[in-house]
C-alpha cells in the first residue's frame, strides 16, 4: 500500500529535456504551461487514491528534474539515492536529498558511487525483489552496489538487460497480481517467465509504463488498447495525459516516487 509519493514541478527549462525522440517528431517540445497543467492533474490523482504527496519546487539547473523516480529508489526500509548517468541529471541526487530525509533516517539513506551509475527508471519491484536494468543509464556496477544495499534489509535483487531504450519500465511494468506487460523482446525473457505476461502492441509502446497505485491503475491517455487490456485484468483505470512529458521520453512512473 502506498502511502506517500514525492514529485517536483516541471521547470521551464523542460523543453530542453533529454529526448531519444522515440514517442514524437524529432525537434518537437514541450509545451511548459500545459506540462505544469498535466503534473498539477497527476498529483491530484495520486492523492485521490490516498496517497500525501510532497510537490517540490522547480529546479531551471535541471530540465528532467520533474522525473523523480530516477535519482531515488525507495522502499519501506531503506532509501537508495542514485548516480544518474547524464550530465545534464547528475546534480539531481543532490537536489532530491532533503525530501528524503524528511522520510528517513540517516543510517537508511545510501548512495550509488562512481563509477556506479543508476536511475530509478531501471528498477521495477516486485514483491521484496527488484530487477534491475542494465542499459544505458544504469551499469553492472551501479547494480551490484544497489543488491549490496538492499540486501542487508531483507530485500533481493537481479539484473536483466535493457536491449530496446531507455529504462527497463519503458519495456517491462509490474502490476500486481503477477501481472506484467511487456514487449515482445521482454516476453522472451527468462527472468520474467513465470509471470502473467501481456504483449503490448507495438504502436502502443508508450503505455506499458502504466502505472499500479493501491488497487487502481493510471493508463497514459491515448493508448485504447492497453487501456482494454488492462480493464480486462479487471483493474480499475483512470486516464492520465502525459503528452508534453512523452515528448522528452518521461512517462507516469518517471513523474513520482511512490512508497
Ligand atoms: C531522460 O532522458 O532522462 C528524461 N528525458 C526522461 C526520463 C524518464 N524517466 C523514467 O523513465 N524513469
Amino acid at each position: 500500500m502506498f502511502t506517500r509519493a514525492i514529485s517536483k514541478k516541471p521547470c521551464r527549462a523542460l523543453i530542453d529535456g533529454i529526448t531519444t525522440a522515440q514517442f514524437v517528431e524529432p525537434g518537437e517540445k514541450p509545451d511548459y504551461d500545459l506540462a505544469v497543467k498535466q503534473h498539477d492533474k497527476y498529483v491530484e490523482v495520486l492523492e485521490s487514491l490516498g496517497l500525501e504527496v510532497l510537490d517540490l519546487d522547480a529546479d531551471e539547473r535541471y530540465p528532467d528534474s520533474c522525473f523523480t523516480e530516477d535519482p531515488a529508489v525507495v522502499m519501506e526500509r531503506c532509501a537508495v539515492i542514485t548516480n544518474p548517468a547524464t550530465d545534464s541529471r547528475n546534480g539531481e541526487k543532490e537536489e532530491i536529498l532533503p525530501a528524503i530525509r524528511k522520510f528517513y533516517a540517516d543510517d537508511q539513506i545510501f548512495h550509488i558511487e562512481a563509477p556506479g551509475t543508476m536511475e530509478g527508471g531501471d528498477v521495477m519491484r516486485v514483491g521484496d525483489h527488484f530487477y534491475v536494468g542494465l542499459s544505458d543509464r544504469t551499469n553492472e556496477e551501479g547494480a551490484r552496489q544497489f543488491n549490496e544495499i538492499v540486501t542487508k534489509f531483507g530485500y533481493t535483487s537481479s539484473t536483466v538487460p535493457v536491449t530496446e531504450g531507455l529504462h527497463l519500465k519503458d519495456f517491462a511494468i509490474y502490476l500486481e497480481n503477477n501481472n506484467m506487460l511487456v514487449t515482445e523482446i521482454v516476453d522472451k525473457m527468462d527472468a520474467f517467465k513465470d509471470f502473467n505476461r501481456i504483449v503490448i502492441d507495438p504502436d502502443e509502446l508508450y503505455a506499458i509504463n502504466s502505472m499500479y497505485i493501491n488497487g487502481t491503475v493510471l493508463v497514459p491517455e491515448g493508448y485504447p488498447k492497453t487501456l482494454q487490456i488492462i480493464k480486462d485484468l479487471g483493474y480499475p483505470t483512470i486516464l492520465v495525459d502525459t503528452s508534453e512529458f512523452r515528448k522528452i521520453d518521461g512517462s507516469l512512473t518517471c513523474l513520482s516516487l511512490r512508497f
